[in-house]
Order: structure tokens, then C-alpha cells, then sequence
């Protein structure tokens, strides 16, 4: 499925030509282990442990209430949770339900477990593993803090979500020394020192290469990658690893018998064009040969965010009625995800078809409350698709919220003004 965030300006560019003799050097930084190591800064007796993260929000109450019931001898607040005994915490062991990992430490993915995972599976793989609920407040609280670390030493970062970032290294001082790797020493130091949180930095020529790299050596690992790197380094990759190529594109290449980097480099572009269409085609070929040319682009809100899949067959809304009411609560579920991860609430929430002639129908409504819920926003949308046209099959589906605020700031708004809540109790979402 495909994930898009609308931004509101062409924002500010940096110049991708450096000046005389420099050599482009761009940085992608991501957190290790991120929603974990959050939670293992909060409990660090579970320090090595394989601890998954998922399944629920956290709720410290409760937590404090079930810690005082269970040992009534101490006295528990939150600052004392550093004492909580391990045998307090719960674990996988006989998980039941619908959850997912969002993540897990790396001593619980030795047993094979990691994001997007059922619960209930990694349950089977590693039943001593302890769960802990999501707090996605800590998470932001923490992504605004390591970048603030960032731009306070190279100053031009781009925001690419909770736990990464792309930096230009090429005009910021010591930015060169190494290709890079002794100001990614240097940042990886700040943001431990500050937040007690390891990341894995790549230095490369561009984005996509960067992107690559910061792979290569995680946890805590810093990899420099030149140009002259593609063919022993990228090469023999597999294409997955190209940031854009997801299961669906892999899939044809694979069928082309393209498995590697390497293997989509020796095709010509051409080919590649004729059979994955003239921009995707010229796109393989660039990015296959390690060319990108995207700026680091410095951070904008976004305005909107969507989800939206195309069919591997077109669906009638009729007759494959249960199976598109199916995607399209978990079109609203991802872009619930989405808008909650990152912080934002939406008051515009709409739909977008395209048909099997590729006409493309959009719908939309302005409700009259900011919203990040998933069943309210799966009600909404519903609401929009009984206003298209739903004769004809469809190849596409996609759900949008736009008019997108800070969820702080919509909490503010609404504590400031009398205006009443129309909350998601109760709310049953039908589709069509
Ligand atoms: N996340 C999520 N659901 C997913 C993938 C990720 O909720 N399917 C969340 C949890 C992660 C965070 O986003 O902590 C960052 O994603 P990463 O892919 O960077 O994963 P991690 O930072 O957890 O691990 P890594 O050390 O591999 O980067
Ligand atoms: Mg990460």
C-alpha cells in the first residue's frame, strides 16, 4: 500500500551543487530500535531483554494501580519505575488477539520477531518476550529532541518521520573528514549523551545511497558509501533495498528474474521503460546505477496524509463487497497510524477511486472536529463513498485526512473554545 504525506510549501532547497571542490555529502540518520529504546529508557532493568512493543496504549494509571495491588510494601509513582521487578512485566506467552509488533529490542529479533508482526505469532517465536504498550507522546517527545540535536549542528536536516532524518554534510564544517564519518560520530554522540538513544548514520553521495548505508551496520553503526562503491556494495543487494521498490514492484522485477541491484543495473533503460513505464523505468535505471539527485529538503507541515493501494484485480463494489470493506478499514486504520505516530489530527477526511478505465473520483467532507481516530475516520470516509459513483469496477482505493493540525494544538484549540465534542462512541462505520 502506498503512504503519502502532502506538504504544505515547495519548501526551501538545498543547493545540490556544492560549491568548488566539495563533494556532495548526504547523511540518513534513524534511530535504533526506536519505540523500544524509548520504553527501555524508562525501564532499564529490561536492559538486553527481548521486549516487543505493541498491542495497546499505554496507560500509566493502571500501570500504577496494578504495581501498588501487587506490591503494596513500596511506594510506586512514576518515578520508581526503574524498580518495577521483571517478574511484573507481561509477557508474550499466551497472547491473544489482533495486535502487531511496532517493534522489538534487537535481542528480541533473534528469535526472529519485528515490526508488523501478529502478536499471536511472535507469541509462538518467543513467548518469554515482554510486551509493552505504545506511548507515541514519549516517542514524538524524544524525535523532537534528537533532531533539535541535529539542526543545531548541521542545520540542514529533512524530517522523514518519527525516527529518521537526512542531513547535507557537504558545507558543514568537518562534514568531509572521512566522507562524512566524523561528523556522524559526532551527532551520534550528541544524541546519546542528551537522550541516552543509539542511532545508525550512512554518509553517501545522495539520498538513496544514505538511505541504504545507515542500514548496513545497525545497531550504533556508521557506514560511509562512495561512488565507487556501487558495483562490490549496492550491487549485490537486493532490489527491495532501493527505498521506493516495495513487495508489488519486487514481485515483477522477480518475475523478470531480476533479483539483485546488480541484475536491474545490467538491463537496459529502455527495457526498463517498456516495461515498467516511462518514469518508473527511467527511475530504475537512475537508481540501480546509485544516481539521485533530490535535494535535502529542510522541514514543512504536512497538510495531508494518505493510504492507498491498487488492486491485484479490479473489485466491484457489489459483488467483492466484503473484500473492499475489508481493505478499506484498514486503508483507515493505516492512515489513523499514520496521523497518530506523527502527531497530527484531521478535520477533512475523503476517498479517491480509480476506475478500471482509470477515471479517478474524489470525495471529501469537512467535519467539524479534528480527529485521528480510526473507526471515526473509516465512518467519514464511508460516508463519502455512498456519494460516488460505484458502477463501474475499481482498480484503486485510497483514503485521505487533510486540514491537518498538531494534535497539541487541536487540544489546546479545543480547551480554549466551548465547542462540543462529537466523539467516536458509538460510532459504528458501514461501508457504502
Ligand atoms: N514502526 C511501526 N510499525 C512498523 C514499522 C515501524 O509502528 N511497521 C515504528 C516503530 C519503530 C519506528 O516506527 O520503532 C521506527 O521504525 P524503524 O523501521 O526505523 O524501526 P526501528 O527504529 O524500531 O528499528 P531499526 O533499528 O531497525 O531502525
Ligand atoms: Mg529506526
Amino acid at each position: 500500500m502506498a503512504c503519502a504525506i502532502a506538504k504544505r510549501t515547495a519548501a526551501s532547497e538545498v543547493t545540490s551543487l556544492p560549491p568548488t571542490t566539495r563533494l556532495r555529502r548526504i547523511a540518513h540518520l534513524d534511530m535504533d530500535a526506536f519505540y523500544a529504546s524509548v520504553e527501555l529508557l524508562r525501564y532499564p532493568q529490561l536492559k538486553g531483554l527481548p521486549v516487543v512493543i505493541g498491542g495497546g496504549r499505554r496507560r500509566e494509571d493502571d500501570l500504577l494501580g496494578r504495581l501498588r495491588a501487587a506490591h503494596p510494601e513500596q511506594e510506586w509513582s512514576s518515578a520508581h519505575l526503574h524498580h518495577i521487578p521483571l517478574d511484573f512485566f507481561p509477557r508474550l506467552d499466551g497472547y491473544t488477539g489482533r495486535g502487531v509488533i511496532t517493534t522489538a529490542t534487537y535481542a528480541a529479533r533473534q528469535f526472529g520477531v519485528g515490526s508488523a508482526l501478529g502478536l499471536m505469532k511472535a507469541a509462538k517465536l518467543c513467548p518469554q518476550a515482554i510486551l509493552l504498550p505504545v506511548d507515541f507522546d514519549q516517542y514524538r517527545h524524544y524525535s523532537r529532541r534528537f533532531k533539535a540535536i541535529v539542526t543545531d549542528i548541521a542545520p540542514l536536516m529533512e524530517d522523514r518521520g518519527v525516527d529518521e532524518v537526512y542531513i547535507d554534510f557537504t558545507d558543514v564544517p568537518g562534514g568531509q573528514r572521512e566522507g562524512g564519518r566524523v561528523l556522524a560520530r559526532l551527532i551520534q554522540k550528541a544524541i546519546f549523551d542528551d537522550t541516552g538513544l543509539t542511532c545508525s548514520v550512512g554518509v553517501a553521495p545522495n539520498k538513496l545511497l544514505a538511505k541504504m548505508a545507515s542500514e548496513f551496520n545497525k545497531p550504533r553503526g556508521i557506514s560511509i558509501v562512495w561512488e565507487e562503491d556501487l558495483e562490490d556494495t549496492i550491487w549485490p543487494l537486493a532490489c527491495r533495498k532501493i527505498n521506493g521498490i516495495g513487495p508489488k514492484l519486487e514481485a515483477k522485477l522477480q518475475s523478470h528474474g531480476i533479483e539483485t541491484i546488480g541484475q536491474l543495473a545490467a538491463r537496459e533503460q529502455q527495457w526498463l521503460m517498456d516495461n515498467f513505464g516511462e518514469r518508473s523505468g527511467a527511475w530504475l535505471h537512475a537508481a540501480s546505477h546509485g544516481q539521485d539527485a533530490r535535494a535535502v529538503v529542510l522541514e514543512s507541515e504536512p497538510v495531508s496524509m494518505s493510504r492507498e493501494t491498487t488492486f491485484d484485480a479490479d473489485l466491484h463494489a457489489v459483488r467483492n463487497r466484503a473484500e473492499l470493506g475489508a481493505i478499506f478499514t484498514k486503508l483507515c486504520e493505516q492512515v489513523a497510524g499514520d496521523l497518530q505516530r506523527k502527531g497530527y489530527v484531521g478535520k477533512t477526511i475523503g476517498i479517491k477511486l480509480r476506475f478500471d478505465d482509470f477515471q479517478i473520483v474524489t470525495r471529501d467532507q469537512t467535519i467539524d472536529h479534528f480527529t485521528a481516530d480510526a473507526q471515526e475516520i473509516r465512518q467519514f470516509a464511508g460516508q463519502c463513498l455512498k456519494r460516488a459513483p460505484l458502477q463501474k469496477r475499481l482498480r484503486l482505493l485510497g483514503v485521505r485526512v487533510g486540514a491537518l493540525l498538531k494534535a497539541e494544538d487541536a487540544a489546546e484549540r479545543a480547551a480554549n473554545s466551548a465547542s462540543h465534542d462529537q466523539g467516536a462512541d458509538g460510532l459504528t462505520g458501514q461501508l457504502f
